[in-house]
Formats: C-alpha cells, sequence, structure tokens
C-alpha cells in the first residue's frame, strides 16, 4: 500500500527519546514518510542523551529517524532544534546549524492565520509545578527565582552524573495526584504564553498530547513517541490538528499499547 505523504506548512514532534528502549522509531519513520511540511519543529527530548550516557543504545532504527530528517533538511524543509531537558547538551548550542538543522532555546511560531505560538520544551517550569502552592503565596520573585533554581539544580544533578528529575514520571507516581499536577503544569505554561503576549504555546515535556484552551490561550502540547505516538500538524490555513500515529501502514489496524513492562519503560523515560 503506497500512499502518496500528506503536505502540511508545520510539523511539530517532540519527545522521541533516541537511545531508549521505549522509543518507538518505526511509528515515527512510518509518520514522516507520509507527513511532509515546509517546516518541522523539534520541540525537545529527541535524543536520550541521559539514557545514552549511561549505557549506550543505538539500533538502526534510530539511525534511520535521523537519517530521514537529515534527508528532509537537505531537500529544503526547514528543521528547527528545541531541546529538552534530556537533550540538554544541545542547549549549548543556540543559533547553531548542524546538517541543515537550526538550535534555538525557544522560538516564536507564526501561523498562516497571523496567531502567534510560543514554542518550548517545558521542563523550565517542573520547579514551578512542584512548588505550585508555596510558589502563590510567595509571589512573583519566588516564581522566577524557582526558575533560575531549576536551571542550576539541572546542572548540579548533571556535573554528579544523576538523571534530570523527570515530570511525568514524578507525576504518575502520585497516582491520584496526577491529573491534578498535569493540570498545573499546563495552566503555568499557558501563563508564560500570556506573559510573552501570544495567542498559544506549543510545548512537549509531560508526555501528554492535548490541544485546548486554557483561559483565552490556545495549549498544544505535542506528547511523544514512547507511549502515545502523537504529532501536531498546522495545515496550510493555520489550523492545528493532534494525529495519533500509533501503527505502521502495513499494520492497517491500530495497535493497542501494552500495559505493564513498556509502559513502565516509557514512563521512566520521560
Ligand atoms: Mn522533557
Amino acid at each position: 500500500m503506497t500512499m502518496e505523504p500528506k503536505q502540511f506548512r508545520t510539523l511539530f514532534i517532540s519527545d522521541i527519546h533516541l537511545g531508549s528502549k521505549a522509543a518507538k522509531t518505526d511509528f515515527l519513520l512510518d509518520f514522516l514518510r507520509h507527513h511532509e511540511a515546509e517546516t518541522i519543529v523539534l520541540v525537545g527530548d529527541i535524543v536520550d542523551g541521559w539514557r545514552l550516557k549511561r549505557n549506550w543504545y543505538w539500533p538502526q532504527g534510530c539511525n534511520d529517524v535521523v537519517q530521514k530528517l537529515l534527508r528532509k533538511a537537505r531537500k529544503g524543509t526547514r528543521i528547527i532544534y528545541i531541546p529538552g531537558n534530556h537533550d540538554e547538551f544541545l542547549r549549548s548550542f543556540p543559533g547553531v546549524h548542524f546538517g541543515g538543522i537550526e538550535v534555538a532555546e525557544r522560538i516564536i511560531h507564526e501561523a498562516a492565520d497571523g496567531r502567534r505560538y510560543l514554542v518550548l520544551h517545558g521542563d523550565e517550569f517542573d520547579v514551578v509545578v512542584r512548588n505550585i502552592r508555596l510558589l502563590a503565596y510567595l509571589g512573583d520573585w519566588a516564581y522566577d527565582a524557582a526558575i533560575a533554581i531549576n536551571v542550576v539544580l539541572a546542572a548540579v544533578r548533571r556535573r554528579l552524573n544523576l538523571p534530570y528529575w523527570s515530570f511525568s514520571a514524578w507525576a504518575k507516581l502520585q497516582v491520584k495526584q496526577a491529573v491534578n499536577f498535569i493540570g498545573e503544569f499546563q495552566k503555568v505554561v499557558a501563563e508564560e504564553a500570556r506573559r510573552n503576549h501570544v495567542d498559544g504555546v506549543i510545548c512537549g515535556h509531560i508526555h501528554h498530547a492535548v490541544m485546548e484552551d486554557i483561559e483565552g490561550i490556545a495549549y498544544i502540547n505535542t506528547g511523544d513517541w514512547v507511549e502515545s505516538c502523537t504529532a501536531v500538524v498546522e495545515h496550510m490555513d493555520g489550523h492545528f490538528e493532534l494525529i495519533s500515529w500509533q501503527k505502521t501502514s502495513e499494520s492497517a489496524t491500530v495497535t493497542t499499547l501494552p500495559k505493564g513492562p513498556q509502559a513502565v519503560a516509557g514512563m521512566q523515560a520521560a
């Protein structure tokens, strides 16, 4: 079954975690074969530097994904790479181009309809979300300080060879409250969009794909490729769509996600 790839204005993909066993590279490759765009924005945690540092795991599928992206770049697709916490080694290279891919810490994306979106990975808000009640009480200066502390803590943990603290693994462990924490994360990120005077925000990090309106701000989360296999596309007219691709074109039926060990592996990769 051959299908012509669909054309989009922009493709947003995050949290592939190449280098972790949970990365669903076969589904992603299939998705990339069927979806072309003028611009592809990689919204962080594309490569799992932390996993690789502990235990090198780089099967052919990981190469195939990288090759596929580089080939698209060669053929004229603009590719922007916004690093996340798992590929933060790239944060030292803002503005750098490699193989036609541009690195940026965060961008403002202007959609075809003129609406503007802040695009970032989202991990800088982890500390805020964890301490939301305390910070609400302490006010603005504490909020800004918390974000700064998050950066320092990440650097210290990196020095000590400790993995980055994982929002989604942590939120999922707080089973009963996990939904609340996801809600808090969304609110905090939407608030950052408001502070930047944009119409919406596009992020990743928490592995929870969704498109919703949060008090007038369009909150869009691209999800991940370790569990949900989701991406966000911008159509030529500027409207966005969330696509779930838990399949390959060969297997026409949608694969249901296994519960158990693999789900746990995905959780840890967050
Ligand atoms: Mn992340």
